[in-house]
């Protein structure tokens, strides 16, 4: 057997492996009930297990990336509300808004989405989002685009709750996708200058929210032609399901982009994501670097995935 062959096999095994190890939790959304609180801190402390995909793609970000500068404009981020027939409440969502946005404009929309312990701050407040984006679309390196981060936990009291690991905060993660394709979106779109089509559209989002991306986004690439799943959690569906016909799901696709620590205990869920994807033959980008489960990987993978949209 040659050695690409031999390397092919060993990630084969690696996915099957890595899938069987995930166990219950992948299923969480659909039967929160089966994973304890217990069981999910537990999965943190997976061992890692690294392939021969499981590699870098790009050098870590240059210095500086994540830093508003002075002299430059500064990154406009204001509040958003709207009315969710989800939840029956008002809901919050935080917009960051390109330099010299103006109504004379049509612009894109990323839609990106926290953790499980996270809200509508945690891209701005504890990644930087809003100074990564503003920095490259300064340096012309992203298109001007409009950033909207929500709240993903659509339940009626959607603080992060004292036990983020209950089925009650896992079910209003996933009772999130009618939010944000029902109520949301459309509220954005009444309100900004945006273009509508899905090729103007991407959805992206970190862990838990990594995993409302890839279920979300590859069942209404209508709506999505641009994906990233950063570290995405257990809540993520198995790739079977979210790709039943792969030929439809490899034409629409513009991107996705996968990426995760390979300090990550949770890394076996995109690392069996990922052995689909090539199975398939579905163009994906997979990057695995050398943080954890942590902002560092977080920013240095959003500062790529940016650039990289709306081309
Ligand atoms: C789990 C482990 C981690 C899980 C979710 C998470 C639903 C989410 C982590 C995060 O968002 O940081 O088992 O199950």
């Amino acid at each position: 057997m040659d050695n690409s062959i031999k390397h092919h096999f060993a990630g084969l095994l690696a996915a099957c492996a890595a899938w069987l190890a995930l166990g219950p939790a992948v299923s969480a959304q659909d039967k929160p009930e089966q994973t304890s609180p217990e069981q999910a801190r537990a999965n943190f402390g997976r061992p890692v297990q690294l392939g021969p995909d499981d590699v870098r793609m790009f050098p870590e970000a240059p210095e500086g990336f994540d830093k508003p500068r002075a002299g430059a404009d500064p990154a406009r981020v204001e509040q958003f509300s709207y009315d969710s027939s989800v939840t029956g409440t008002r809901r919050e969502a935080n917009v960051y808004l390109p330099p010299g946005y103006s109504e004379e404009r049509k612009y894109p929309v990323l839609y990106l989405l926290h953790g499980i312990a996270g809200n509508q701050y945690e891209w701005t407040g504890y990644v930087h989002a809003d100074a990564i984006i503003n920095n490259l679309i300064a340096d012309g390196k992203a298109t001007p685009m409009i950033v909207v981060m929500p709240n993903g936990r659509a339940l009626p009291d959607d603080r992060p709750p004292k036990e983020i690991y209950s089925p009650e905060n896992a079910a209003g993660f996933a009772k999130f996708e009618r939010d944000l394709l029902d109520c949301l979106i459309p509220a954005i779109q009444a309100k900004y200058s945006t273009a509508t089509d899905r090729e103007h559209r991407a959805l992206a989002g970190l862990s838990m929210g990594g995993g409302q991306t890839i279920n979300f986004g590859l069942a209404h690439l209508d709506t999505f032609a641009w994906l990233a799943g950063f570290s995405p959690a257990p809540n993520t569906r198995p790739p079977a399901e979210l790709i039943p016909d792969p030929a439809a799901t490899r034409k629409d696709l513009k991107l996705l982009y996968l990426s995760c620590g390979n300090k990550d205990g949770l890394i076996s869920g995109p690392q069996s994501v990922h052995a689909f994807l090539k199975q398939y033959d579905i163009p994906h980008i997979w990057n695995v670097d050398d943080h954890g489960h942590d902002r560092e990987t977080w920013s240095s993978n959003l500062y790529y995935f940016a650039q990289k949209i709306f081309r």
